[in-house]
């Protein structure tokens, strides 16, 4: 398998440390969506990343539909989902909640640096919008008492937020005020302090 797209974004690295943490061998080509953007048109219409090219040469385009395939490839057993049901309805739940909040704070980076003038309107709504659900993440994760979101094993819940949390700290820092959210800044430099957090890993880029 191939993964195309550079860990400084939240949804490439989420995928490329669940594929260490499967033990499943890829090749990483850190494409940037900007400097090898005709490169990548040409296997994702779309034009973003995270890409996976699987074994049969397919381009799977989206972290949530990556995602899904290397759970089916590894099997119900290994999958990063709590077991108990309804410990992995809210771990899902969870995580849409911090892919949406990272398609926000994405959106505003591109808003902030690639127009001459950012709009106001929509750089106020992106702010609230981001506001708000770190609030609700911190208070989910400050209600969790074990050394992640549900219990001890590390879930896809819990990678996603650690590299949201890192990549919207080096793109809008004044977005991120750890003494405001105690409890992700806890959970982020405990993900961190793992071997596959500093392997799958890239200082934030923006673009030239
Ligand atoms: N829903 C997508 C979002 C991925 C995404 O926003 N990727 C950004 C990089 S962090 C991208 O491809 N940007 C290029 C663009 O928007 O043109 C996923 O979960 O993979």
């Amino acid at each position: 398998m191939i993964l195309i797209g550079q860990y400084d974004s939240a949804f490439v690295r989420r995928v490329g440390i669940a594929l260490k943490l499967y033990g499943l061998p890829f090749e990483h080509r850190p494409w940037s969506v900007f400097g090898d953007a005709q490169m990548l048109m040409q296997v994702n219409p779309l034009g973003g990343v995270p890409v996976l090219i699987t074994d049969d040469g397919t381009a799977l385009t989206d972290s949530k539909a990556i995602l899904d395939h290397l759970d089916r490839l590894v099997g119900p057993e290994r999958r990063l989902w709590p077991k108990d049901p309804d410990q992995a309805f809210e771990a899902r739940r969870l995580t849409a909640l911090v892919t949406g909040l990272a398609d926000r704070f994405v959106s505003l980076f591109y808003e902030r640096s690639l127009h001459d003038m950012a709009s106001p309107v929509m750089s106020a709504r992106r702010e609230a919008q981001i506001g708000s659900t770190l609030q609700a993440l911190e208070r989910a994760r400050a209600a969790a008492k074990g050394d992640w979101l549900f219990g001890d094993v590390l879930s896809h819940a819990d990678i996603a937020l650690a590299c949201a949390i890192r990549h919207l700290r080096e793109s809008l820092p004044d977005l991120f005020d750890p003494a405001h959210y105690p409890a992700l800044a806890a959970h982020a430099a405990r993900a961190e302090a793992l071997p596959v957090f500093a392997e799958i890993s890239q200082p934030f880029i923006p673009p030239a």
